[in-house]
């Protein structure tokens, strides 16, 4: 096969692009040749934690939002690659809500088996992407850090592979050019050491607020307030932690409140959200959407309906994560090698669309968006060779996930789950999540 495909980004997502063809290939697939451009030095993607903020070491927009201590937000059994377990690659079971550190080691361990790595080119960011409809081409222009140049070459196909957690969404509130003390997003939050004994002001009700104020609460901050704009998250929170509604406006170091109450903050954490953003891309080629499960011009949620030749991989918000990545992977595949045929008709690729943005739409009730979303991942599996794998038996676990928040919200992480890939139930972890407060890979493995 004498196509050439690029994949941009060596997250989970690219690498599950590169798994994929490396699993046809093995089975004695004619591949077309894979490319895939990394600006960090390493692989894994947010799971590359790195203590810098604002710009890289090469000067890029720094591409980590992870920070120290940052444990799975949801039961690793939601989201074990079918193709590698936990098992394989650990050599016995772990408990269910590994650390960063345990779950690239993980990540890593499948591509290093893989033997992909030399297919990618770090320190190589993508800085633009042209389609040529005469050639049928797209020319990928790069800059190589190592070498210090820039560069072009041709492809059949591009992968879209970036992310969408990395370009903070900063909102303006009245009042923060002349706050006395710390305002930073989500995406610079490193070490919740940095806060102990202070009182925190945090907006957004999502995972990072909830994830970020309870690293900063088990690490010790003073007290956290956070403020919502639509609703509250409603969970059982320890004494120092109090919901209100929306800010209005901060003063000096104090932030007043829509029901008129206020509160004196050293420190003002907006987990306000990311914006999807393709500087690489030209507008016909690029990805508009908000974090959602439904994503606009994705056929399939993947193929780019203006022009399928492009894929986009990982766009949607996430319940799923590896396994949809790798479901979309080995279907993104199968399209590029003539596996899978798209419809000759772009209207039927919107209709398509449409109808996913319609059923999405139909509620916005947890249990119905991880079924909606596990709905997904099984299509895209049944339409290729990626091992099958209990998709109810994922949705079931994080169904179970949901409750065990409501029920504690600082102990849910000490639960334990049957994996989905091989059957085995977990060990209930060593130590309760609270008082865990060396997360190496080392200590987390002593089970
Ligand atoms: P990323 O991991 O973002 O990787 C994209 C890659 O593309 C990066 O390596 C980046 O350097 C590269 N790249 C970007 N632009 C360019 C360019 N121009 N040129 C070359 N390379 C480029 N998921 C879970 O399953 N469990 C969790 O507990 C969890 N916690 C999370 C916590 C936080 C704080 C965040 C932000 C996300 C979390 N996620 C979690 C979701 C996360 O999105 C996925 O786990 C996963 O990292 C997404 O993989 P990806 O490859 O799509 O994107
Ligand atoms: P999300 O899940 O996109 O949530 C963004 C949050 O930010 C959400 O609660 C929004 O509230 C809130 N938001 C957005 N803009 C504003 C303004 N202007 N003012 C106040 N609040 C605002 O992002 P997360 O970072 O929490 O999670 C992203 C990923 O990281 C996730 O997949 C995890 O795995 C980790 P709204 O409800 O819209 O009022």
């Amino acid at each position: 096969m004498h196509k050439r495909v690029a994949v941009i980004g060596a997250g989970p997502s690219g690498l599950a692009q590169l798994r994929a063809f490396q699993s046809a290939a093995s089975q004695g697939a004619d591949i077309p040749e894979v490319i895939c451009f990394e600006k960090q030095s390493n692989w894994g993607g947010l799971w590359n934690y790195d203590w810098r903020t604002g710009v890289d070491e090469n000067g890029e927009p720094n591409h980590a939002s992870m920070y120290r201590y940052l444990w799975s937000n949801g039961p690793k059994e939601g989201l074990e690659f079918a193709d590698y377990s936990f098992e394989e690659h650990f050599g016995r079971q772990i408990a269910s809500y590994p650390p960063r550190a345990v779950l690239f080691d993980y990540i890593e361990g499948r591509v290093a088996k893989a033997d992909v790595r030399k297919w990618i080119r770090f320190s190589t960011a993508v800085r633009w992407v042209n389609y040529d409809p005469e050639s049928a081409k797209f020319t990928v222009t790069v800059h190589d850090y190592n070498a210090d140049s820039s560069y072009s070459e041709d492809f059949d196909h591009v992968v879209v592979a970036s992310g969408h957690f990395s370009t903070p969404n900063v909102p303006y509130y009245k009042g923060f050019e002349s706050f006395n003390g710390r305002i930073l997003h989500a995406h610079d939050f490193r070490d919740a050491r940095e806060f102990v004994n202070k009182d925190l002001l945090i907006l957004g009700t999502s995972y990072s607020a909830e994830d970020i104020g309870s690293q900063c609460w088990k690490y010790g901050c003073k007290s956290i307030t956070v403020a919502h704009r639509t609703a509250p998250m409603g969970f059982e929170w320890p004494d120092n932690w109090q919901e209100v509604p929306a800010l209005l406006k901060v003063d000096g170091k104090t932030a007043y409140f829509k029901d008129g109450s206020q509160k004196e903050v050293d420190a003002i954490i907006l987990c306000t959200g990311y914006r999807h953003h393709f500087p690489f891309l030209p507008d016909d080629l690029r990805l508009k959407t908000t974090n959602r499960l439904a994503t606009s011009k994705l056929y399939k949620g993947v193929a780019w309906i203006d022009n399928p030749k492009v894929f986009y991989l990982g766009m949607q918000d996430q319940w799923f994560t590896f396994n949809m990545f790798d479901a979309q992977a080995w279907w993104a595949r199968d399209v590029m090698m003539g596996k899978i045929a798209l419809p000759a008709d772009k209207a039927e690729m919107s209709a398509d669309v449409e109808e996913r943005i319609t059923r999405e739409e139909v509620s916005a009730d947890g249990k119905y968006c991880i079924r909606y979303q596990g709905d997904y991942v099984q299509e895209l599996i049944d339409e290729t060779d990626y091992p099958s794998f209990d998709v109810d038996g994922a949705c079931e676990a994080f169904y179970q996930w949901k409750q065990h928040k409501s029920d504690a919200i600082m102990e849910f992480r000490n639960n334990a789950f049957k994996s989905v890939i091989t059957g085995t139930m977990a060990p209930v972890h060593h130590t309760p999540w609270k008082d865990a407060l060396d997360d190496t890979l080392e200590v987390y493995l002593q089970n």
